[in-house]
């Protein structure tokens, strides 16, 4: 934060920590799963048998493939892909279905990625759904599905366009310039209102592509947007990657403040620690391969990350408050990856078990633990343990100042209670005092588990 506040006009529009149901409802939120899908499934990352690895692009970002082996005319045969876009199996129920087994209380839904392609019949621009073999509105059965399951619906919109003449990335400075990108903002408004206005239940939108000079530029368009979207749609959430502030500043404004209702920088990174926060919702959104959104049909040679992996990262997460996405990238043909479906069902299977620790329950005062990750719902304290000591005795500190202790201890999924003693530690320690939780033998568990 500055040391002295500026006087700024394009702020925050929402207060601080809003407080009513739909925000108290994403702070519950706990896990959610985001889906890129869109044109870039087609090619899985590679085209006629060669690979688009290793160059600037991953999946989604195909389009700005280049170097020697790209098609020449890659660009053309890209904005082309939309004439072959008809996936046969595409079953937003059933994919629904899976989300809420999985445990996820919110989706993030490309409707509108990088390459302009809209998975919508919008109304302003000819490139989309409607256009495909395919021609029914995607992002309606996603939202009627998801809602259907009682799945909270939040519709991802990337402002950058690939291939649109009007979008620049550079501040529009000739009349001309100014003229397309004026033209510009006003379709990106018509689309967002369409949106909002089509689908009356999503509860947010998640923003991208927000980051180019041109649209930093324009703050007084995208301050009165905001306004006019949440006018419109009242109690929509909208993160920090929306709009900037008249000095550029972007997530938070040049006095330090949060732009939207929660911050939207955590991409598949988390912060340090809670202090890092400032008390702020937020969010994680991560790939389970190392990076690539969209589609991939090659997987081998990367660290893939596992349920394990995942879990341990969801914790992470509510330990500090924010939610857990986990992203899935469908084929062309609308089918998840064999491994999404494992990762889904044995997250789904985890989290049913565990749920009181995942979902209403916060970030604890509690010091951490090596032992895996605390969170807590009033006078109840989960330890999340990841690293189970082979001697079965947890041993957990207690600062010497704080009113709650440990007086007993349930194993979670087996409701079995377990022995809390005070340690005998053969040391005189003036801060912490220690208490052994003694796991029986018989416990096993080939995951976490959460006492
Ligand atoms: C963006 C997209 O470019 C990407 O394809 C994907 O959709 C992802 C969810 O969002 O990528 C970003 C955006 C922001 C950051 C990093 C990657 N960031 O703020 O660090």
């Amino acid at each position: 934060k500055p040391d002295s506040l500026r006087t700024i006009q394009y702020g925050p529009i929402t207060p601080a920590h809003r407080t009513d149901p739909q925000m108290e409802a994403f702070r519950s939120y706990g896990l959610g799963q985001f889906i890129h899908w869109g044109l870039y499934a087609i090619p899985g990352n590679e085209w006629n048998g060669v690979s688009a690895r290793g160059g600037a692009a991953a999946s989604e970002w195909i389009r700005a493939w280049g170097g020697p082996t790209a098609p020449k005319d890659w660009k053309n045969i890209y904005d082309n892909l939309y004439k072959q876009f008809n996936p046969k199996d595409f079953d937003a129920k059933r994919w629904a279905k899976q989300a809420k087994d999985m445990g996820a209380r919110y989706v993030i839904f490309t409707t509108k990625h990088h390459d302009g392609f809209a998975l919508w019949p919008t109304k302003y621009s000819d490139y989309n759904i409607a256009k495909t073999p395919y021609k029914k509105d995607i992002v309606k059965q996603v939202v009627d599905a998801y809602t259907a399951e009682g799945i909270d619906v939040y519709l991802y919109f990337s402002v950058l366009e690939w291939n649109n003449p009007d979008y620049m990335g550079g501040t529009p400075k000739t009349a001309d310039e100014k003229k397309r990108f004026d033209r510009f903002l006003q379709y990106t408004r018509n689309q967002l209102l369409e949106l909002v206005t089509n689908y009356p239940q999503i509860k947010g939108l998640w923003f991208d592509g927000t980051w180019d000079a041109s649209w930093k530029s324009a703050y007084d368009f995208t301050y009165k947007l905001e306004k006019e979207l949440r006018d419109k749609h009242p109690g929509l959430i909208i993160g920090s990657r929306f709009r900037n502030d008249e000095f550029g500043a972007r997530h938070f404004d040049s006095n330090g403040r949060l732009l939207g209702d929660y911050e939207q920088g955590w991409e598949r990174k988390m912060p340090g620690s809670y202090e890092w926060l400032d008390g702020n919702d937020w969010d994680c959104v991560m790939t389970i391969p190392p990076n690539g959104w969209g589609y991939m049909k090659d997987w081998s040679g990367i660290y893939t990350k596992t349920t394990d992996d995942l879990l341990d990262m969801l914790m992470r997460c509510r330990s500090m408050n924010g939610n857990f996405v986990i992203n899935f990238g469908p084929d062309g043909n609308g089918h998840m990856r064999p491994e999404e479906d494992r990762i889904a069902a044995e997250t789904g299977a985890w989290v049913r078990r565990n749920a009181a620790a995942v979902y209403e329950s916060r970030h604890s005062g509690f010091p951490a633990s090596n032992y895996g990750y605390f969170t807590q719902k009033d006078s109840t304290l989960y330890l999340t343990v990841f690293n189970r000591p082979v001697n079965n005795i947890l041993r957990i500190s207690v600062p010497k100042n704080f009113k709650q202790v440990p007086v007993s201890a349930l194993l979670l999924e087996t409701g079995g209670r377990l022995d809390v003693k005070p340690a005998d530690m053969g040391l005189d320690l003036d801060k912490n005092t220690y208490y052994d939780i003694l796991l029986p033998s018989s416990f096993q568990s080939s995951r976490a588990f959460v006492i």
